[in-house]
Order: structure tokens, then C-alpha cells, then sequence
């Protein structure tokens, strides 16, 4: 059961860490625990390794995420799980640098995160954050022969966008309607549902669809279906407007800042039905956004913190630990997931080449190549279950949850308490 995250995470661990190397010429934390003896002091610089590649300092994996506007709080889940995987993964070879950069919530700062880390010469990108940035940068990646793995793109069509594009994170399609199956079956007496959704967000727009199939097939069609946008903070109008067809089902698809607003104001102005949110709220973030009113959000789930595999029980372990008895969210075990995909492939690429040989000493683009075809044939055992992708690099995986939120009586911790 997840708790309030209090404790100090690995980015405060850092510093006392050593090994871990700093690159402070980048506006966000670079860290390597991994550096094979030989090459300890020397700092991973990206940048030496680039282009034509023929280095032998350890590969580098960039990892663009939000960082900072209104997806931060996503980003900070997905921060710890990186930093979580590049430690855990820095026994198995080969040596593998980790450069974080700030990809923004937007699709400007996301787009120069991308080009400055493939003109650092990183092997392989995660990230970004949102499909709405994922569809302006994932191609910049794709043109330059460069894999990048979505840890957390779910919209529609983010595989398609090329051959060096994949994703961990479930598509809101399979994930999505779970939520409402599972609202239907905590309250059977449904009947009026309404929706919300940000109409400038792809993912939110996709998920949207998805969730008005979902309550057409359970013979509910929508009351209303209401448009808002990410940067909205005040939803008066669209609630006066929904409240007053006297739903008991709100479905609400959005980032969340917005999200956490809607259904805080939701709440205060006297709506006392189901609530059920999308992957935007995904996260215990949004406690301190809509507080004691986050109680009783029905939100479905890639992940599960309780799966008792190997892998997962070493994830929650050293998550637990680094976060002050916090069980982890999804984005995060999605980010170490990303992470796993990439260094586990190039621990078999490495194991794969004849003695002697060094992956670092490919040229880079071969490399790249390389990585993405391997990467879409392999089989990993992740915290989210056993993954692997379509040929176009659409991923599969098993099983999915609902979560409901459980505020504590403090209105600022709580947790997500997985449905049976
Ligand atoms: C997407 C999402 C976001 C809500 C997760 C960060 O699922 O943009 O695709």
C-alpha cells in the first residue's frame, strides 16, 4: 500500500554517494554509479562518445523528461525510477551512463532535451513524458536512427510514429476502460455519466475516446462531454454545467494540476458521485493538489507494487528505501522498466560480440541499430510483469489493475489501495 512520500530520495542520496559523477553543464542531474574500474574518474561525457562513435567510456542512455510545468510531478516519479534502475543494473555490464535532461511539459524544451542528447551520442533516449510531446519529438529521434522507449506515452499511435519508436506504457485502450468496469461493479446503481477531458492534450483526447467507448458499451453515453485545457484552474463553468444533469459517474481524462483542480472543485461544489480519472492523475503527487478530495478516485493501473516476482520485490525494496517507506507508483516502476529494456539489450549485444570487442567501439549509428532490432526481439522480466514489444514496437503486457485513492485524515498523504 503506498503511503505519503516523505523520505529522502536518491537524488538527496547522491551527494554522499560515491561513484556518482555530476555533470552540472547540464540544467539537470547526471549520475553514473556504474563506471567499470578501468574508467573510474573519467567523467561519462556523452559528447565524447558521439557521432561516429569508436570511444571506449561507457554508453550513455538520455532520459528527457518533465522536470519542470505542469507534468513535473510525473517526472519526479520518473526520475527515482531511472535513478533506481542505472544503479541496479550497474552490477550486469556493460558500463552505462545515465544523462537526465529537462524535457519540459511542453513540446519546445522537449524537443531541444532530444537534440541536445542525440548530439551528445546517447545510445538510446526515454522519454518524454506526454504523448503531447512524444508526437512533435519522437520523430527528430526516429530521423536520426535513434531508439527512444516512451515510458509513459499512452495516446493512440505513438509505436507508429517510425521504427525507432517503442513504449512500455500500455495504451490507454487496454487500460483505460478497467476503470470503468470497476466503478460500475463497486456502484451497480450507476446511470448518468458525464466527462471531462483536456482538448489540447493528446493523451487526455485519446484516453477520452477510449473512456466514452467504454460507457457506450455499458449502454451509458455521456450526459456531457466537457472540454478543458492543461492550463485551466478554475472549472466553475463547465461543473455548474455538468452538476446540473445530476450525474453519478464523472470520467475525467487530464494532466495533474488541471485534473487535480477539476476534482477538488468538483467535490466543493457538491458533486458526491464516482469519480474515476486517467493515467494523468496516476500519481500520489496530486495528494497535495486535490487533498482530502482525492479520496475515493477510481484510477487503472500498469502496475502493481504487490506482483511478488523477483525483480519487482528488489524495485520496491530499494524504492522503499530511497523514499522513506513509500511503495512505489507506476511511473516509476514504467521509468525503471524503460531502463531495464535498454541496458538488459545491451548487456546481450555485449555478451553477443566476440572476446575482446567493446559495444562502445561500434560506430554509433551501427549501434543504434543494432540496440532497436534486438530490443523489440527480447523478453524482460520487469517490475511490470513480463514485456515485450510488436514488431512496430507496440508493448505486451499482461496484467492490469484499478486503484482507488485512500486519503489519510491529514488530507495530504494517502495512498492507492489496488482493487481486488
Ligand atoms: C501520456 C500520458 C501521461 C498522462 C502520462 C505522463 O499517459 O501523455 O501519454
Amino acid at each position: 500500500m503506498g503511503t505519503a512520500r516523505t523520505g529522502p530520495g536518491p537524488v538527496a542520496a547522491l551527494g554522499s554517494r560515491p561513484g556518482w559523477i555530476l555533470r552540472r553543464s547540464l540544467p539537470t542531474l547526471v549520475a553514473s554509479a556504474l563506471l567499470a574500474p578501468s574508467l573510474s574518474g573519467c567523467s561519462p561525457r556523452a559528447g565524447q562518445q558521439g557521432g561516429g562513435g569508436g570511444g571506449q567510456g561507457p554508453l550513455t542512455i538520455g532520459a528527457a523528461i518533465a522536470l519542470t510545468g505542469n507534468a513535473s510531478v510525473i517526472g519526479q516519479d520518473q526520475r527515482i525510477g531511472l535513478e533506481l534502475a542505472q544503479a541496479h543494473f550497474a552490477a550486469q555490464g556493460p558500463a552505462l551512463a545515465l544523462t537526465i535532461e529537462d524535457a519540459g511539459s511542453d513540446e519546445a524544451t522537449a524537443t531541444n532535451a532530444f537534440r541536445s542528447l542525440i548530439g551528445a551520442g546517447v545510445v538510446a533516449l526515454i522519454g518524454p513524458s506526454l504523448s503531447q510531446q512524444a508526437f512533435a519529438v519522437d520523430p527528430v529521434a526516429d530521423r536520426a536512427g535513434v531508439p527512444v522507449i516512451g515510458p509513459s506515452n499512452t495516446a493512440r499511435g505513438i509505436p507508429e510514429i517510425g521504427p525507432f519508436v517503442a513504449r512500455v506504457s500500455a495504451p490507454v485502450a487496454q487500460v483505460a476502460p478497467l476503470s470503468i468496469a470497476a466503478a460500475l461493479k463497486l456502484n451497480p446503481k450507476i446511470q448518468r455519466a458525464a466527462v471531462f477531458y483536456a482538448q489540447d492534450d493528446a493523451y487526455s483526447t485519446s484516453e477520452s475516446k477510449i473512456f466514452q467507448e467504454a460507457l457506450n458499451a455499458r449502454k451509458l453515453p455521456p450526459l456531457t462531454v466537457q472540454k478543458t485545457s492543461v492550463s485551466d484552474t478554475d472549472f466553475q463553468n463547465q461543473i455548474t454545467d455538468t452538476l446540473r444533469r445530476n450525474p453519478d459517474l464523472i470520467v475525467i481524462s487530464a494532466l495533474p494540476s488541471d485534473g487535480g483542480n477539476l476534482v477538488r472543485q468538483l467535490r466543493e461544489l457538491g458533486f458526491k458521485g464516482t469519480l474515476v480519472a486517467g493515467n494523468g492523475m496516476n500519481s500520489p503527487n496530486i495528494y497535495p493538489i486535490c487533498q482530502r478530495y482525492c479520496d475515493g478516485l477510481l484510477i487503472a493501473q500498469a502496475y502493481s507494487p504487490e506482483a511478488a516476482t523477483p525483480i519487482n520485490r528488489a524495485f520496491v525494496a530499494a524504492y522503499t528505501k530511497a523514499r522513506g517507506g513509500a511503495v512505489p507508483p507506476q511511473f516509476s516502476a514504467q521509468a525503471f522498466s524503460a531502463y531495464q529494456v535498454v541496458a538488459e539489450t545491451l548487456r546481450n549485444l555485449q555478451a553477443s560480440l566476440p572476446p575482446g570487442s567493446n559495444l562502445a567501439g561500434l560506430p554509433r549509428p551501427e549501434l543504434r541499430r543494432r540496440l532497436n532490432e534486438a530490443l523489440l526481439k527480447g523478453v524482460y522480466q520487469t517490475p511490470l510483469g513480463e514485456l515485450r514489444f510488436t514488431g512496430e514496437g507496440e508493448v505486451i503486457q499482461k496484467q492490469f489493475y484499478v486503484a482507488q485513492v485512500r486519503m489519510n485524515a491529514d488530507g495530504r498523504s494517502g495512498r492507492f489501495q489496488l482493487l481486488p
